[in-house]
């Protein structure tokens, strides 16, 4: 999805795709494990969408429940992968007053842009109507966040299925089935994408996880070992930039889970 092609127009109004440009950036993701399944065997790295000005993590402050670790997950796949990301917190409307703004500065100290949104109240709307002008938006994020409903607000023609929440999970459940590319006119495309309940960073290796959190990379050149994985090494500059808090342990926290989640295999 977004390749530019050029192609050629037979009298009879097919065409013939003859040359793919090369993809600016694309989002992947390993497919997704299909339940039941028995199947051992590689899993394939599934294109998300290319040529992608920004892209817009979307969370919610609850319904589901706000999740940081899922956050940084998907910026880990999205700096992998070269691709401008900001963050959304939607749901604005039902924050007890913490989430808000405790996460809004969280990120925005790592170098995020984060904005603060809600359909209910319409926060932030025109804000975000006015970045997503004459670029390419991905708008990315688990089920149930709002991702449909946002784009929604701001083009109401577009009229995109929204989800009931599940109130017994308090999941939503996948209502936009593919990623579907929208031209708004005036270079403006959007892409709205299913939920994703999980998301593995596709591709990644242990020793250079830490330069896709943008918050380490100032301490990583001066770890002792340059394929330090900041998990046990001794002269490891990022534990130390931990300790002494100018790394945030809750980032070093979601560093350690992602890392433990990379297969030893892919270091060979
Ligand atoms: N309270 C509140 N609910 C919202 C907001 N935005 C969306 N919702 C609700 O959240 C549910 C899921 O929305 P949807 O757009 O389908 O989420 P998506 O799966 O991320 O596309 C729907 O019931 C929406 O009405 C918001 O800003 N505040
Ligand atoms: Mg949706
Ligand atoms: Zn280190």
């Amino acid at each position: 999805m977004g390749d530019e092609v050029e192609f050629e127009l037979n009298p009879d109004g097919s065409g013939i795709i003859f040359q793919i440009h090369q993809r600016k950036n694309y989002l992947s993701r390993k497919a997704p494990k299909i339940r039941g399944s028995s199947f051992k065997g590689e899993r394939l790295e599934q294109i998300v969408a290319s040529n992608i000005d920004q892209v817009f993590i979307v969370s919610s402050v609850s319904e589901p429940t706000f999740n940081n670790k899922t956050i940084d997950r998907f910026l880990v796949t999205c700096e992998s992968s070269n691709l401008n990301c900001n963050i959304i917190i939607n749901k604005s409307d039902l924050d007890d007053g913490k989430i808000v703004s405790y996460w809004t500065s969280f990120y925005t100290k790592i170098g995020y842009f984060t904005l603060p949104t809600s359909t209910v109240s319409n926060q932030n709307i025109d804000v975000l109507e006015n970045i997503i002008q004459r670029k390419k938006s991905l708008f990315w994020g688990p089920s149930g966040v709002g991702k449909s409903s946002l784009l929604n607000k701001i083009y109401p023609h577009l009229n995109l299925k929204v989800s009931e929440i599940s109130y017994s999970t308090m999941k939503g459940k996948h209502t936009t089935v593919t990623s579907r590319m929208f031209f708004m006119g005036d270079d403006t495309y959007i892409i709205d994408t299913p939920g994703v309940r999980e998301i593995e960073p596709y591709g990644i290796k242990k020793e250079d996880l830490g330069h896709f959190f943008p918050d380490f990379r100032n301490f990583i050149n001066a770890c002792r070992f340059n394929t330090c994985t900041h998990h046990h090494e001794p002269g490891c500059a990022v534990i130390k930039a931990v300790r002494d808090s100018l790394i945030s342990e809750i980032r070093y926290e979601s560093y350690l889970r992602i890392l433990n989640t990379i297969e030893d295999d892919m270091n060979l």
